[in-house]
């Protein structure tokens, strides 16, 4: 069986990823789930898809094992962006998401709502022996004016789905993948796995 390494910290992003490879012949473990532990990589790069490189290339560097990083964040327009590539630093080190929706609405407070037009992005890197891949999604919406919802992680309970208008956090598993940009990388990515899987 493929053996995949999901080189992440974030709870919510290894178990949709986890949850979507199901049914792929792969052995898809976690970092918690090596004998070592390694300090995290610095994220240096400028843009989603430099640091799923940096990630997915440091950690098979130091295991050898074919892996999967996945680089993301919300970029919101009336913010020129941000908090983009800093998502997960944004408002600083040791902040709750609850923390960093908080401050982003705050931000966002005089901002109406045609104007609170956002997306999430993510980059989706394989590095392995002879592996070299990355695979994007994205996903358009809108910030809402209060959190709704606790499924989800993140930012999911202030962003609200093309369509239904649910915020992400309302969402079963399922239908969020159906719609996000971590679905849309994965579904990707999955076919060049399978193959790969079945030459093993
Ligand atoms: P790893 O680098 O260990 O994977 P991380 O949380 O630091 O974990 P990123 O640097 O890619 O990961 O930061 C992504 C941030 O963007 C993450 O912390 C969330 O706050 C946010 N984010 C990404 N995808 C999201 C999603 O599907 N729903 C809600 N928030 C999301």
């Amino acid at each position: 069986m493929l053996k995949l390494l999901i080189a992440s910290s974030n709870h919510g992003k290894i178990s949709e990823i986890k949850d979507f490879l199901q049914g792929l012949e792969i052995n898809a473990i976690g970092l918690s789930d090596l004998a070592d532990a390694y300090a995290v990589p610095e994220e240096t790069g400028s843009t989603f898809e430099e640091n799923a490189i940096i990630k997915a290339e440091y950690y098979f560097t130091k295991t050898g094992l074919l892996t999967l990083a996945d680089d993301s964040g919300l970029e919101v327009d009336a913010l020129d962006g941000r908090p983009g590539v800093c998502s997960a630093r944004y408002g600083g080190r040791g902040i709750s998401s609850a923390g960093q929706i908080n401050l982003l609405l705050e931000e966002l407070r005089d901002v109406p709502e045609a104007r609170r037009t956002a997306r999430f992005i993510c980059a989706i890197a394989l590095i392995g022996p002879d592996v070299r891949r990355i695979f994007e999604g994205r996903c358009e919406g809108r910030i809402s004016s209060e959190p709704r919802g606790d499924k989800g992680f993140g930012y999911d309970p202030i962003f609200l789905a093309p369509e239904s208008g649910k915020s992400f956090a309302e969402l079963e598993r399922e239908e969020k993948t159906a719609l996000s940009h971590r679905g849309m990388a994965l579904r990707k990515c999955r076919n060049y796995l399978n193959d790969l899987s079945l030459k093993t």
